[in-house]
């Protein structure tokens, strides 16, 4: 045997050895490339195929062939092996267990003063009326002049409004989107207008400076404070699940008259829940309607009052502050 057939024959027991110990798709690759590269084990060998005599060349030849088909016959099982060893890993990896426990998310809630809005325009859509909304930043007009408030009133005062830039201020009630409202539609008018309203109050357990309102406006040919009464009547009924004790009290607002303050007898007390009246002519006239042929009634109600009372919560504070502890019990 020449010296050239004896590395031949031991590059094809080494090979075999190095293949059947491969355990990955890139050691095989790495293999091929140090065997059957260009300047490869192989190559190197054969370079000395030219030293041969004539009689030996094609004998060595044709062995090195064979053990080169050989080998890579064997490269190419071990690559389809591997391979499908690989996918069987991946398939078993990304099995979908279906019995498993899903994971649980926290769920989230709906805030007590979203809830209480939620719960009085429920009422009062279920009594026919449609909700209405409009801008916080309004202007002089449609927060006071609009509802018959002079310019001397007490409302007006720096203390209570937050006063912008041009004329512009921070609504001090929602009144202002049912003036808008009755702008641009004719009576029959009833609507609800919610929304957050702004007010220079000192902040303690019953006050902010931000707080939401419900106010309700119908306007119609003949409605009388006997409607504004059954109306009240009705949605504090419901409001409050039972048939509780309620009375009107003679108070004052620019924008009604006569106007009356609302109690209702809750656990034993009187509790003031809202104000109301008979649209004052002079605003009814402002929006072009004549108070000869319509009258019209309206209230406003503080959401947060009611949102305490109902889920007896001792400062107003907590409605605001996101404690998670309080948010929680609702
Ligand atoms: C309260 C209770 C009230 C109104 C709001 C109103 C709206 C229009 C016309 C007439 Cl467009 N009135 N709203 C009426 C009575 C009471 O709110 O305690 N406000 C200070």
């Amino acid at each position: 045997m020449t010296q050239i057939e004896n590395e031949l024959q031991t590059l094809k027991q080494e090979a075999q050895g190095a293949i059947a110990q491969v355990t990955t798709l890139a050691q095989l690759e790495q293999l091929r490339i140090d065997y059957f590269g260009k300047k490869g084990q192989l190559a190197q060998i054969l370079r000395g195929m030219g030293k041969l005599s004539q009689e030996d060349r094609p004998r060595i030849g044709a062995l090195a062939n064979e053990i080169k088909e050989e080998l890579q016959e064997r490269l190419e099982r071990s690559r389809q092996d591997l391979q499908a060893a690989q996918i069987q890993a991946q398939l078993e990896a990304e099995t979908l267990d279906v019995t498993m426990p899903g994971v649980s998310r926290p769920l989230g809630r709906i805030h007590p003063l979203n809830g209480t809005v939620d719960r009085i325009l429920d009422i009062f859509v279920g009594l026919g009326y449609t909700v209405a909304t409009g801008p916080h930043v309004e202007t002089d007009y449609y927060n006071f002049e609009a509802l018959n408030t002079p310019a001397d009133h007490p409302a007006r005062d720096m203390q209570d409004t937050f006063y912008l830039s041009d004329g512009l201020l921070l609504r001090t009630q929602t009144s202002s989107v049912q003036i808008r409202y009755m702008e641009t539609h004719e009576p029959p008018v009833r609507i609800v207008a919610p929304g957050r309203v702004y007010r220079r109050d000192t902040v303690d357990a019953t006050h902010s400076a931000v707080f939401h309102q419900v106010e309700l406006l119908a306007v119609d040919k003949g409605l009388t404070f006997g409607d504004l009464k059954g109306t009240i009547k009705e949605f504090l009924q419901q409001m409050f699940g039972e048939d509780l004790p309620v009375r009107f009290r003679a108070s004052y607002f620019p924008f009604t008259e006569p106007s009356a303050e609302v109690d209702v007898q809750w656990q034993g007390k009187w509790l003031e829940v809202m104000g109301c009246g008979m649209v004052d002519p002079n605003v009814l006239k402002a929006v072009g309607y004549d108070p000869e042929v319509y009258t019209g009634f309206a209230a406003g109600l503080g959401v947060e009052r009611f949102a305490m009372v109902l889920h007896k919560i001792d400062d107003i504070r907590r409605l605001y502050n996101s404690d998670l502890r309080f948010l929680r019990q609702f």
